[in-house]
């Protein structure tokens, strides 16, 4: 590293909650019932079998209750309280477990499991279970809930703040995602362009470890609190 670090944007993925016993997408236990994630995280497949995706949704969402942030997700979000320059920590996940670990400079790309999104109005609002897909939404009355959960072929979550932070980042730190889903898989490249440092922490190397400067193999509940 030669430059100092003062701007940092951390990427996470399944990988990180992998240790709190959350599934990973990609690895031998990644398909649910048979199906590729691939096949049930469409808008399509929402719309052709509605019941299917919520069951999805449902079975992780309760999961989430039992569950705990596990040292990754700590080292993390006590980075974010004590770092005096920027920092973004940019999740691909779902669950809430880094801010149950407290972080709080924290985005959501692909969405959260407990909120649920207007299809109607676009209004999101809290997941509250048990919450039936005919659920109506409070803002517009419509019967139009679904999860708020960004599919293929839509666009993820507060892309223009990431680019930002991506653009002003000294290091980059992508922690336990196969780097197969862009936009996210991108960010490395990004960052790269503009001087960062781009570290990746993994338990195998990502589809794009090519690009980055350093790569430090190994679980995250340990790789996490060594960086911090
Ligand atoms: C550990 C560990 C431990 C395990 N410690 N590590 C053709 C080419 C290029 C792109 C496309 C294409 N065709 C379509 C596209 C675009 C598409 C895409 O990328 N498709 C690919 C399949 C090719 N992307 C989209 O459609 C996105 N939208 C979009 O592109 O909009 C247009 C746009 C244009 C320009 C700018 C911006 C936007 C939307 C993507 C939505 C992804 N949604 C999902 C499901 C919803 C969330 C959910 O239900 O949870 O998000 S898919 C799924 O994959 C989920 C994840 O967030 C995402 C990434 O998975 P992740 O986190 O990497 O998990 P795994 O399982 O893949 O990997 C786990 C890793 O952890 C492994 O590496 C392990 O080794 C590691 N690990 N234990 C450390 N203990």
């Amino acid at each position: 590293m030669d430059r100092d670090i003062r701007n940092i944007v951390i990427l996470t993925g399944a990988g990180i909650s992998a240790e709190s016993g959350l599934a990973t997408f990609r690895g031998p236990d990644g398909l649910w019932e048979g199906h590729r994630v691939e096949d049930v995280c469409t808008p399509e497949a929402l719309a052709r079998n509605p019941a299917l995706v919520h069951r999805f949704y449902d079975e992780r969402r309760a999961r989430l209750d039992a569950v705990e942030p596990n040292p990754a997700h700590e080292a993390l979000a006590a980075l974010d309280v004590e770092w005096p320059g920027d920092l973004l920590l940019v999740t691909q996940n779902v669950d809430d477990l880094h801010e149950r670990a407290g972080a709080k400079r924290l985005i959501h790309m692909h969405g959260e499991l407990r909120s649920a999104l207007c299809a109607a109005c676009g209004k999101a609002v809290p997941w509250t279970t048990p919450l039936p897909p005919e659920s109506t939404c409070a803002g517009c009355g419509k019967p139009r809930l679904r999860p708020d959960i960004v599919f293929f072929g839509e666009m993820p979550y507060e892309m223009a703040v990431i680019d930002e932070a991506l653009r002003r980042a000294d290091l980059f730190v992508s922690v336990g995602t196969s780097g197969a889903v862009y936009p996210a898989a991108g960010f490395v490249q990004t960052a790269r362009h503009v001087g960062a440092h781009t570290l990746e922490l993994n338990l195998e190397p990502s589809a794009g470890s090519v690009y980055f400067d350093e790569s430090r193999m190994g679980p995250a509940s340990l790789l996490v609190p060594a960086l911090v």
